[in-house]
């Protein structure tokens, strides 16, 4: 078990090859917190007024259907189109540029406009498993696709646009530069030591335990060693697959079942809806294998005391390298005391 240092000391991210800085001896106590019940938010069922919800028209024109599970659609704003007229440029390795292209397409977790994964039941999210894995595996197989990456940005600190519950898949013709950076680190660690790099990390979690939040048969939630973000967590399988579709239907109901744990915990800690991106990180979907990569999520949580105070990566974290003083144990600990009954449910009972 490796010793936490109780002075300022700076920790490894093998994954992205990059440092976080810690800064533990500025907390007197590891728990400044504070837990308030925020404004209530809108919690109306179906928003006449909402581009997602089922019936109702987006930008574009095109009517939502009445869907009654998750419901797919071509983003009416992509980021990126499937054919670019740009040209390469960069002679001498200066200005340099290359066309870019794909798809974008946003994912409907439900049909309820007044829900969040904390508040649907795992029965109901496995079919957002499902979803997202036809649809990594769908825009996967396009040759001129790379890389799927499936992302979530909740809570408008987050820039969401919308609180009807969503994800956007963006699948691209390369790899994007933090897929690409892991997987340059899981290739090089897997032809050293012939196992894979995640694989190995949650070995040594699991024998130390203190960053585990918690965990089902198939999956584990912790808060990596590496943290930049307070209450950043990681979702590990602890089979290795290398993508979403691999996932066998007892991964994806347990895949399901701790998404709604780590939801609900999160929900509990400041009693609010909480915010984060998440995204998943899966292989590249180049044809090959990538016998190195092991499929897991990342949550980019932006809250650090309250319902409204943020931590912001700002100064020293913009101009040198990021920060943190809440360790990555106190972190683990905090959400690992909450309840798994959701706060609202709580207080109904
Ligand atoms: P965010 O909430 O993460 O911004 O995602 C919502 C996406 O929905 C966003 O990418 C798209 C936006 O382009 N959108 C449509 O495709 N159609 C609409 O009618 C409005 C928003």
């Amino acid at each position: 078990m490796a010793e936490i240092p109780k002075s300022s000391h700076r920790r490894y991210n093998p994954l992205l090859d990059e440092w976080v800085l810690c800064s533990s001896h500025r907390l007197q106590r590891p728990w400044q917190g504070q837990v308030e019940d925020a404004v209530p938010e809108s919690r109306l069922r179906f928003d006449p007024s909402c581009y997602l919800c089922p019936g109702n028209a987006r930008a574009g024109g095109q009517k939502n259907p009445d869907y009654a599970t998750t419901f797919v659609f071509d983003n009416d704003f992509p980021a990126l189109l499937p054919e670019s007229a740009a040209p390469a440029t960069g002679e001498g390795g200066l200005l340099v540029s290359e066309p870019a292209t794909g798809r974008c397409r946003v994912i409907c977790f439900s049909p309820r406009h007044d829900v969040t994964l904390a508040e649907m039941p795992p029965a109901e999210i496995r079919p957002v498993v499902d979803t997202w894995a036809e649809e990594t595996e769908a825009l996967g197989s396009d040759p001129a696709i790379e890389y799927v990456q499936l992302f979530e940005n909740k809570g408008a600190m987050m820039g969401c646009s919308n609180p009807h519950p969503h994800c956007q898949v963006w699948a691209t013709g390369h790899v994007p530069l933090l897929p690409a950076r892991k997987l340059a680190s899981q290739r090089a660690w897997f032809e050293r030591h012939g196992r894979d790099l995640v694989g190995d990390y949650l070995e040594r979690e699991l024998g130390a335990s203190e960053r585990i939040v918690c965990r089902n048969e198939h999956w584990v939630a912790l808060v990596p060693w590496w943290a930049v973000w307070p209450f950043e967590v990681m979702l590990v399988p602890v089979r290795r697959v290398a993508d979403i579709p691999s996932l066998v239907g007892e991964e994806r109901d347990a895949l399901a079942e701790i998404l709604q744990r780590v939801s609900v915990r999160y929900d509990n800690l400041f009693r609010t809806s909480f915010p984060y991106s998440m995204g998943f990180h899966g292989r590249p979907t180049d044809g090959e294998d990538h016998p190195w990569w092991r499929l897991h999520a990342v949550y980019y949580p932006p809250l650090l005391r309250s319902a409204t105070v943020r931590k912001f990566l700002v100064g020293f974290e913009l101009t040198a390298e990021p920060q943190r003083d809440l360790t990555a144990e106190d972190a683990a600990a905090r959400l690992r005391e909450q309840s798994e009954t959701h706060y609202r449910q709580a207080r109904q009972t």
